[in-house]
């Protein structure tokens, strides 16, 4: 058949090539939980402590902590992992339950210990549930992923939030709001019949950082989720979760009884809209018995709600919550309210819910997002966080990148989150800090149907982050981007380090060149694409990006202060003075005051100066990112490194646009020079103001 021994000795190496190849290419889907082959000369020290699985044992869940580790274990030792009734030899990994020395341990703790077992070297993984046992099989994973010791293991750990959650706004038609990576991932028209593979990717991903929650559709409801037709699609998927540890919750909108019960009010206080949303949950638990409870957008956003009925918050959400309670569910009740009657929208909510403390029924949480007005590059933390003692909160973060950048701009978040959850709110307590004061995690997902999960390589590492997060809010965010990097890019340290070092500044380098200086909200209408801050004309002042810079010819900035809104005064004292004079007052100069042009920054620059200076940083910081990347290339495979490269490219286009438009529009209104050696925009403002979006992704319709 062949011609020539050439050709044969040809087709021999492509043969042997296509063999030698992986079985999936690298693009992204298998996320962090590769478990590529450990390099030779290493692997021999993990071999040894995994020689066997014993699990003791049975159930859902264990078995689900099972198969991983085999999963995980026979791909890193490339070896078969064999199973086992009993420890017969050194080096077993061994599940148990119920330990002795499990006996202090956090509901979802684990224990992992080297110790001994029938006179034998083993690994044992205890915890007081099998969910438990499932987080600490990751964690023991983890180790190996990362390449940390096996040895003389003594690690003991639990979540320090008990909700740890993602919030999916997906619609029933399969429309991502806000999705930057494609369609929902659930099929709905196939459900219940059809379980996809994803689903049970998606459940170990999150099971894998300690994510043992979902709310499976988006805040702006559709009432159709709660029809008998979508229930039991949706409880197709819960039963999928569950053996990852994961409970199902859905979004209800507060208007259901008349939409789908035919009533003619939602009132909360109204005897058949109780009983209704009493039925409603009977309905669901029969069919779901482990089933989360509700997320409730209510009077947001013109979304129906109590106050339609004259009622409050606490009147519709303690309605819902006794819905639940015979069941055991909550009600995660959404604080996201302003309107356009009041003076600054930053103190809209803990205005509103600050008096309704005290007055929720215990199975509500109120959530709260991290700052007080939308998920902005940065934002000073929500003062409602410790105001309102005899609540339960949720901070609620945003996971897809609505305000930075989509998916095509490299930021890592968990800088961000960390910075929340660590600031001191000097309340209830003088070292209380945000964390200290919730009980739950939410974060608005960034998963889609795209093969990579989250539209980029790297917004994987915001959902792996947030989930660590919502584990150990103390987690250094460092630490985890390097767990993050490890896992998903390799262990080379030629590598680790520069990408760790990528991530660690790429949110910074986005304020500088969106919202430098405590700016907030300039983004294109609507869509959050782009640069606008010289919108001034729709309907609603707070829609407006000028209503947040507040620019004229004497200043910027939002006065929040004396002169202006107090919104300062919903902090502790102590936290205000930290943002006005602390270290870090320059990152929220323009969000708590309105400052003259000239007036001098401790920089040495002007207010001026400093703005163009952060914007131009900005861009250079891209730059930066795309040199560091181009760098790595010898050590990262070639579909990724190609993707992350393009992508950077369209980041430091964006940024270039970013900084000149925001240039352009501020140099008309303060009338200032650029500083010497500053280039100017690359177009006049008409150019930017003249450009439009009307297919920008994730935008309702
Ligand atoms: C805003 C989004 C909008 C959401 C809203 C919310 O632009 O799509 O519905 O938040 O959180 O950030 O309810």
């Amino acid at each position: 058949m062949f011609e020539s021994g050439k050709s044969l000795k040809t087709a021999a190496a492509a043969a042997l090539m296509l063999v030698a190849a992986p079985a999936s290419a690298e693009d992204g889907y298998r996320l962090w939980l590769r478990y590529n082959p450990i390099e030779a000369p290493q692997r021999a020290r993990y071999a040894n402590a995994a020689t066997e699985l014993v699990v003791d044992p049975r159930g859902s869940t264990s078995d689900a902590a099972a198969s991983e580790l085999r999963r995980g274990l026979s791909g890193l030792l490339a070896t078969t992992i064999i199973s086992h009734p009993h420890v017969d030899r050194d080096g077993a990994i061994v599940l148990a339950l119920r330990s002795s020395i499990a006996r202090d341990l956090r509901p979802e703790g684990f224990v992992i210990r080297t110790t001994r077992v029938r006179g034998h070297r083993v690994t044992l993984i205890t915890a007081n549930s099998e969910r438990g046992l499932l987080y600490g099989a990751f964690a023991l994973l983890r180790r190996i992923q990362t390449r940390q010791s096996l040895s003389g293991l003594d690690v003991r750990d639990g979540p320090a939030l008990p909700i740890r959650m993602l919030d999916h706004w997906d619609n029933p038609d399969g429309f991502v709001e806000r999705g930057y990576a494609g369609r929902s991932l659930w099929d709905w028209p196939s459900l219940p019949a059809r379980i996809d593979r994803r689903y049970v990717d998606y459940a170990r991903a999150n099971a894998s950082v300690g994510i043992n929650g979902t709310v499976l559709n988006n805040v702006n409801a559709k009432a159709e989720m709660l029809t008998p037709a979508y229930l039991s699609k949706v409880k197709a998927l819960a039963d999928t979760f569950r053996p990852w540890g994961i409970r199902v919750y859905l979004s209800a909108r507060f208007s259901a009884p008349i939409e789908l019960g035919h009533l003619n009010t939602a009132d909360p206080l109204d005897p058949s809209v109780r009983a209704w949303w009493r039925a409603k949950a009977d309905e669901i638990y029969q069919l779901i018995p482990d089933f989360g409870g509700f997320l409730v957008k209510a009077n947001s956003e013109g979304q129906p709600g109590p106050q339609d009925y004259h009622r409050t918050h606490a009147d519709g959400a303690n309605m819902l919550a006794a819905a639940l309670r015979p069941h055991g569910g909550i009600v995660l009740w959404r604080a996201f309210v302003y309107s356009s009657a009041g003076e600054d929208r930053a103190r809209q909510a803990y205005d509103e819910f600050k008096p309704l403390d005290g007055k929720f029924a215990s199975n509500v949480i109120l959530q709260v997002k991290n700052g007080p007005i939308d998920f902005q590059p940065r934002e000073p933390f929500h003062p409602l966080f410790g105001a309102m003692p005899a609540t339960r909160m949720a901070m609620e973060v945003q996971i897809t990148k609505e305000y930075l950048g989509f998916n095509t701009h490299l930021a890592y978040l968990g800088t961000m989150w960390a910075e929340v959850l660590r600031s001191r709110t000097r309340r209830p307590r003088a070292s209380s800090r945000v964390a200290d004061t919730i009980g739950a995690l939410a974060g608005v997902a960034n998963t889609g149907s795209d093969r990579n999960w989250s539209g980029s390589q790297f917004d994987q590492a915001n959902w792996y982050s947030f989930g660590r997060l919502a584990w150990s809010p103390s987690l250094s965010s460092r630490a985890i981007a390097e767990e993050w990097v490890r896992m998903t890019w390799g262990n080379d340290p030629r590598l680790v380090a520069p990408v760790v070092g990528i991530m660690m500044g790429s949110r910074q380098a986005v304020v500088d060149y969106m919202t430098p200086l405590g700016l907030a909200h300039l983004m294109g209408t609507g869509h959050h694409y782009g640069p606008a801050p010289w919108v001034n004309d729709l309907d609603r002042p707070e829609w407006n990006p000028a209503y947040y810079h507040r620019a004229d010819s004497g200043g910027i900035g939002f006065e929040r202060i004396l002169k202006g809104s107090d919104a300062i005064f919903q902090y502790a004292p102590e936290a205000a003075l930290e943002f006005v004079g602390g270290k870090h007052a320059d990152d929220y100069l323009l969000w708590f005051q309105h400052v003259p042009w000239d007036q001098r920054l401790d920089t040495g620059r002007t207010v001026w100066e400093e703005l163009v200076i952060r914007y131009s940083r900005g861009v250079h910081e891209v730059a930066a990112m795309q040199r560091q990347w181009d760098a790595l290339r010898p050590f990262i495979d070639a579909d990724r490194h190609a993707e992350v490269a393009r992508f950077l490219a369209i980041q430091h286009d964006e940024a270039k646009w970013w900084r000149d438009a925001c240039i352009a529009y501020f140099q008309s209104v303060s009338k200032r020079q650029l500083p010497a050696g500053i280039a100017p925009p690359a177009h006049p403002l008409s150019y930017y103001q003249a450009l439009r979006f009307p297919n920008a992704p994730g935008q309702p319709h």
